[in-house]
């Protein structure tokens, strides 16, 4: 089967012909709705170089994929072939305290594993078929159709998990600042408008991006620019905001939010901009808490499935062939996309 795969380290993504695996004890063999295109992939394919991670090229890139079981490899109870499921992407080690409990994002193991999920290591979804180590690592879509549905699985985990660790302070009469209406940003924003009762602020350099936020339940929408930080300190009354997500994760988003987290609020980094915040006493508002996040946990992607099952969330998707992979990825460098490019071999 032809594959879009990561052959070396900063290096462009190439076209190969791979073996169709075959599914073996406990194993699962998917055909592929679609992959989604992550900003990641850019960073394995220009920044990240060996040695950086414990696992390495080459591997069919895809790690946000959706599709429908195909085979199932001797052992696999609970699937049935043709059942459009979703695939959780950080794979762990499946024994240690934290993967027991559902956060294999953050397996205690996780730097002595060869790979960390399909599409990081492994082979993912950038083919026809895809093989999934441990049925373990399946989601059942129901009603959902997997082309739609990819993008759920880290456009839309990643922010869900972002927001749902914030809650305790997302409370009536807070608000919510998404810097950056990106692939992940909008799901951002749909899913603070599901789970909580904040004013949503959202900020971002392109005019469409910011009325796709507002279509998708932003209160306020604010152009990225000089003035922005006065901007979002004047929408919040002067006092500033209770959750900053920074889904871009650049110097100039970091040095944003910093500056307009209020006391006691949380400064989350999503995005993976390679920017820097110096942190220091009066770098931040007082006991303002600063951290970053990886991906989400499985019971959270069943909680991320039932959401968009109940219409609360739904990603916008731009469709790409597999031979349009080259595409998606440079019109998503250029910033010329809102929404997510799932690719549909
Ligand atoms: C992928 C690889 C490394 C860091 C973060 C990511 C995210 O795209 C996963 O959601
Ligand atoms: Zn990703
Ligand atoms: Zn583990």
């Amino acid at each position: 089967m032809k594959a879009y795969r990561l052959t070396s380290w900063q290096h462009d993504g190439e076209f190969a012909e791979v073996p169709q695996p075959d599914p073996g004890p406990g194993e699962v063999l998917l055909r592929i709705g679609a992959a989604g295109a992550c900003h990641s992939d850019l960073h394995l394919m220009h920044d990240f170089t060996e040695g950086v991670l414990p696992w390495g090229p080459p591997f069919t890139l895809g790690h946000e994929n959706a599709g429908w079981v195909e085979a199932l490899g001797p052992g696999v109870r609970g699937l049935e072939v043709g059942e459009p499921v979703a695939v959780y992407g950080p794979w762990g080690c499946g024994r240690c305290h934290r993967c027991r409990t559902g956060a294999e994002n953050y397996c205690v193991h996780q730097q002595a594993l060869p790979y960390a999920g399909g599409g990081l290591g492994a082979d993912g979804g950038m083919a026809s078929h895809m093989l999934v180590p441990d049925a373990r690592w399946l989601v059942g879509l129901g009603d959902l159709d997997p082309v739609e549905a990819a993008p759920l699985t880290d456009a839309g985990l990643t922010p869900y998990h972002a927001v749902k660790r914030s809650l305790p302070v997302l409370l009536p009469g807070s608000t919510a600042l998404v810097i950056g209406v990106g692939g992940l940003g909008h799901m951002a924003v749909q899913i603070l408008r599901a789970l909580t009762a904040a004013r949503i602020v959202a900020i971002d350099e392109r005019p469409d991006a910011l009325a796709l936020a507002t279509s998708l339940g932003a209160d306020v929408t604010i152009p990225a620019d000089e003035d922005a930080a006065a901007a979002v300190m004047d929408a919040t009354g002067g006092v500033g905001v209770d959750v900053a997500l920074d889904m871009v994760g650049s110097d100039t988003t970091l040095a944003l939010a910093a500056a307009v987290t209020r006391s006691l609020g949380h400064l989350t980094i999503v995005g993976l901009g390679g920017g820097t915040l110096p942190l220091s006493f009066f770098g931040v508002a007082y006991e303002a808490s600063v951290a970053t996040t990886y991906w989400g946990t499985l019971p959270e992607l069943v909680e991320v499935v039932e959401l968009a099952r109940a219409g609360r969330l739904r990603a916008e998707v731009h469709r790409f062939g597999l031979d349009e992979a080259p595409d998606a990825y440079r019109r998503m460098q250029e910033g010329a996309l809102s929404g997510r490019a799932v690719i549909v071999p």
